[in-house]
């Protein structure tokens, strides 16, 4: 490794180490607390499963990508948390849902009991439904100036709703055991159900920096292809990675007929594609100069994930 790799990696990892910090602090501070009394009308249990599951230490990837945003757009850091915590509460609420019996019946999340199995099936949804609300509640009492509000709450909406990650959801399912999938078809449903919350996450930071419209153009299209990329490396994750470190059951994919990057392109197809998209995001990153340096260093770091 080159010096000004090693340099780039450090920067990164402090980043990283710092924003995960701030965000799980004021995460923590966002959700409500688990009492049962008169100073708090949510119900002490869904309190506790809606922190279980925020809390559970996940990689905080969408809202890293819009803190990111932001400062690469010349935006303050403060201005984008609240934000970046929508973000996280949207991410972690598809993941209890997913995790549901009716949907892919998972009992390991962030190396955990998943939602339902730490407490049951309802207060599981009903976590899920606490969290997607809240989410739009930060937005609103914390994201300023209103016309940033209204653009994030916008944003978040069209890409967590029906033609997003929901309707992506609903694509995903519908396909599995279909015999007709193409390595095209399983890009389509990537890109609604996770490219979609992680392009919002790199637009929304550049909306609470009023960035303008080519920053905004370069970043969509980062996001692309990272959001492609992150696909990728989970599907190799689910053939090759270690149980322990991914924190979910691996190897379960091809088990129950789901279209794979690998099942299409093979494992070294799949690793190429996503070198392939990291390097196409690192170089849509150009207009924004050295600001999009931390913007370039997760790109190349998501080919090396383990997790
Ligand atoms: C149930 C409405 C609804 C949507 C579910 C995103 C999603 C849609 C389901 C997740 C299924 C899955 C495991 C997809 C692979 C990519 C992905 C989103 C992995 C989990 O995200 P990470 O790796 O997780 O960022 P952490 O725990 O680090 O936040």
């Amino acid at each position: 490794m080159t010096t000004s790799i090693l340099a780039d990696r450090t920067r990164l990892d402090d980043y990283l180490r710092e924003a995960r910090r701030e965000l799980d602090e004021v995460l923590s501070s966002y959700l409500p607390r688990a009492i049962d009394d008169a100073s708090t009308l949510c119900p002490a249990r869904l309190a506790e499963a809606m922190r279980y599951s925020v809390m559970a230490g996940g990689k905080r990837l969408r809202p890293v990508l819009c803190l990111m945003a932001a400062e690469a757009c010349g935006g303050a850091r403060p201005a984008a948390v609240p934000a970046a915590c929508a973000l996280e509460l949207v991410h972690t609420y598809s993941l209890i849902h997913d995790d549901l019996p009716a949907m892919d019946d998972d009992d390991l999340r962030r190396g955990r009991p998943t939602c339902h199995k730490a407490f049951d099936e309802a207060t599981a949804v009903l976590a899920g439904d606490g969290l997607l609300t809240l989410a739009f509640e930060l937005i609103v009492r914390h994201v300023e100036p209103a016309v940033a509000a209204v653009g994030c709450a916008r944003v978040l909406a069209e890409a967590a709703g029906p033609e997003g990650m929901v309707g992506g959801q609903m694509a995903d399912l519908q396909a599995e055991g279909k015999s007709d999938g193409t390595a095209e078809a399983l890009e389509a449903i990537h890109r609604r159900k996770t490219g979609a919350l992680l392009r919002a996450a790199l637009r929304m930071g550049a909306i609470t920096a009023g960035a303008a419209l080519t920053t905004l153009d370069a970043l969509d299209r980062y996001g692309r292809a990272v959001g492609l990329a992150f696909q990728i490396i989970d599907d190799l994750l689910d053939v090759q990675g270690d149980e322990a470190k991914v924190g979910k059951r691996v190897g379960k994919d091809s088990g129950l007929g789901k279209w794979t990057y690998p099942a299409f392109l093979g494992v070294e197809g799949s690793r190429l594609r996503a070198q392939q998209l990291a390097y196409e995001a690192v170089s849509a990153l150009a207009p924004l100069g050295a600001r999009g340096e931390m913007l370039r260093a997760l790109a190349l770091d998501l080919l090396e994930r383990d997790r």
